[in-house]
């Protein structure tokens, strides 16, 4: 059988910019790919959309996206087993199985945008569940926050099935794949991973990677287009892998078109805003005198030290960037050591930079406050978030008071 494994679609990123289409630009190149490699069934890692509620404009993207599917015929059936309990699922078309990643997790008892591609047809959702297709199992573990990884990994604690080909699914940050300044938390390690399986899938992390450790193979496909703007991106392409299990062959497809991404890091000592700005222009200039097929992406990370009195926010680059608006899609991260600003702005800016929605930051703080009190995991914060924010008060107060009976 052969499986292509894709990841991280991100589906409405960026969406009222000009980068708004990439996303569905990106996942149709890498579906039409993999049907022209001939797979017969599609496995996705998480993060199929950018945002929990996506809106109708992605919604529609979403089911044209996958209409690309029908160019395919299948009689293939889906066993799913939750519990103990099974359920099929018939498809016309090559099936999908996927799990929700970070970008879709809601609260419990609330539908996720998985839950609803599933109810419409396209694809079979599994959290801490297996499916079956013919001689393969995918066992999925959706993404769940990561300081709690590790212990869902070992209570769910899924067992390869004997005579089958096994994979596993997961949506997690992996110790070993973090750079050391990255603040993202992390709970599973490598060794963490169950043995047996023919082969472990991660999403989460957006460049690809392959380890083939003793008893584990363990397959990171990477995101489909840039949204972090990490280094490790700039230096990773895109695309998606197609694993033949009769001759256990396992390759690495590039997408075809891709937005190039170039990632520069200057160093400044106790330097004037004049300075920064001429280094900038100088390196801004030295890329674009390349030709590009498309508008590539420029990160330039800025480090080092500032002059006295001067804060990173009084450096603007407005006009610069203006200049460059037609040649390139440029960012630029201040990462001065100024010590003054003091922690709030640095959380604020590390919000911003893992690109979450308003939504997610509000749930962040909201769980961040609440760790820091006595609260003790009294209801589900999610949930409770959900309802705040859709307007449910007299639901919300209704988990209050009922915990407060207890
Ligand atoms: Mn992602």
């Amino acid at each position: 059988m052969k499986i292509a494994i894709l990841s991280d679609f991100h589906l409405g990123f960026a969406e009222g910019t000009e980068r708004a289409g990439e996303s569905f630009e990106q996942a149709a190149s890498a579906l039409k790919l993999a049907l022209e490699k001939g797979a017969e069934l599609i496995l996705h890692a998480g993060d199929l959309f950018d945002d929990d509620v996506p809106s109708q404009e992605t919604w529609d993207r979403t089911f044209k996206l996958f209409s690309i599917l029908n160019e395919t015929k299948s009689s293939a059936v889906v066993v799913r087993e939750k519990q103990g309990k099974k359920q099929e699922f018939h498809f016309s078309h090559i099936p999908v199985i996927a799990i929700h990643g970070t970008h879709e997790f809601r609260g419990k008892d609330l539908k996720n945008a998985l839950d609803v591609l599933e109810s419409a047809g396209l694809l079979v959702h599994l959290h801490a569940a297996t499916a079956a297709v013919g001689q393969l199992v995918v066992h999925g573990l959706s993404g769940v926050p990561e300081k709690k990884a590790l212990d869902a990994l070992k209570l769910w604690n899924p067992r390869p099935r004997a005579g089958k080909k096994n994979v596993l699914l997961l949506h997690q940050s992996i110790k070993e794949f973090l750079p050391f300044d990255d603040e993202m938390i992390a709970s599973i390690s490598l060794a963490d991973l169950p043995v047996g399986f023919d082969l472990i899938v991660d999403g989460h992390l957006h460049w690809k990677s392959e380890e083939n450790l003793k008893e584990k193979k363990f397959l990171v496909p990477g995101s489909t287009m840039v949204t972090q703007m990490k280094r490790l991106e700039a230096e990773k392409e895109k695309g998606i892998f197609l694993w033949d299990t009769e001759i256990n062959s396992i390759k690495f497809l590039p997408l075809p078109n891709q937005r190039k991404f170039l990632y520069r890091k200057l160093e400044f000592k106790d330097a004037g805003q004049e300075e920064i700005k001429q280094a900038v222009e100088k390196e801004l200039a030295a890329i674009l005198s390349q030709n590009f097929q498309q508008k590539p992406l420029v990160r330039i990370k800025l480090k080092g030290t500032l002059a006295k009195g001067l804060q990173h926010g009084d450096i603007s680059f407005n006009e610069l960037l203006e200049r460059f608006r037609e040649k390139a899609i440029v960012s630029i991260g201040r990462d001065f050591t100024t010590i003054s600003f003091a922690k709030k702005l640095e959380e604020l800016r590390q919000l911003q930079k893992s690109r979450k929605s308003i939504t997610a930051m509000g749930l962040e703080l909201l769980e961040k406050n609440l760790s820091q009190t006595d609260f003790n995991n009294a209801f589900d914060v999610r949930e409770f978030f959900e309802l705040l924010s859709a307007g449910k008060v007299d639901e919300a107060v209704k988990i209050l008071s009922e915990q407060k009976k207890d």
